[in-house]
């Protein structure tokens, strides 16, 4: 048994792993993967690095070189959020992880709170960190993003019926059955309505999902990926499942009569 194990406080949860997607996040990548290690040092971590430009993915080959709780998924190119997390979600359960984690490079999801996630995982089958529910916050955004995150996530709960507060939010934990009962290999979204169409799935699945709350903290260093294909991506993917899920439900009525 070695000294971490020893020290383990959330062995009960099983094998953990964070997945961290990475683009162009130079100068994040070390500062992330080094505070994960001492927020909750039993954790493993996945760098799932689209062959960045600026050599993030040699980065975090050299921090995987020193650190045997440290690996790095290299991509082939940028193919959006969505897809590294996939691929980070397969490649975690092939390697026979338990838990999967969610969470940005970019210091917005504070390593340091996540013991809340996995603690409450304990009780859920996906556990979801929240800017929306009293003890969450955001800090340093601009009026603009709050409004659009917000606006987001009210705009899914009311299309989608979806009874949570944060549903874009990518701060997450989930157990490795949630995934797989999901239906990961359907999904097809690849910016920020990837998470809102996973919590969707997880909802519709009738597994539990409980939010805790988290201080998000605006990224301080490297460029945003936010654009407004994303936004606009987002947009009408959820309006057709709102759409989609509503006309279901008239048809499945209409039937029973
Ligand atoms: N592998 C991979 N990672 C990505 C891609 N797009 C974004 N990311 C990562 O996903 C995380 C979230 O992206 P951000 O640019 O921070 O998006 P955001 O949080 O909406 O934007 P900011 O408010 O500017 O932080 C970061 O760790 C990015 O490096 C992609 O196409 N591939
Ligand atoms: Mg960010």
């Amino acid at each position: 048994m070695t000294a971490a194990d020893q020290e383990s406080t959330f062995a009960d949860l099983g094998k953990v792993l964070v997945i961290i997607p990475t683009y162009n996040e130079a100068e994040n990548v070390e500062r992330i993967t080094s505070r994960v290690r001492a927020a909750v040092p039993e954790v493993h971590v996945l760098v799932a690095d689209d062959n960045s430009p600026d050599g993030t993915g040699d980065i975090a080959d050299k921090l995987a070189a020193g650190d045997d709780h440290i690996r790095v998924l290299h991509r082939k190119g940028k193919e959006g959020l969505g897809a590294a997390y996939l691929a980070g979600f397969r490649w975690g359960i092939d390697n026979g992880y338990d838990v999967l984690v969610e969470m940005d490079a970019d210091g917005s999801h504070q390593p340091e709170e996540l013991y809340r996630l996995l603690t409450a995982l304990r009780q859920a089958d996906l556990v979801l960190g929240s800017r929306w529910v009293p003890g969450g916050r955001v800090v340093n955004w601009p009026k603009s993003r709050l409004l659009l995150s917000r606006g987001g996530s009210a705009y899914s709960r009311l299309m989608l019926g979806v009874p949570i507060r944060d549903v874009t939010g990518g701060y997450r934990a989930f157990r490795k059955e949630t995934l797989e009962g999901l239906g990961m290999d359907q999904v097809a979204s690849a910016g920020y309505c990837f998470q809102v169409d996973l919590a969707w799935r997880t909802v519709k699945a009738g597994y539990k999902v409980s939010e805790v709350p988290i201080t998000f903290v605006e990224r301080e260093l490297g460029a945003s990926k936010m654009s407004r294909n994303i936004v606009v991506e987002a947009l009408w993917r959820v309006t057709a499942w709102g759409i989609g899920h509503r006309l279901q439900k008239l048809t499945g009525e209409d039937r029973k009569k």
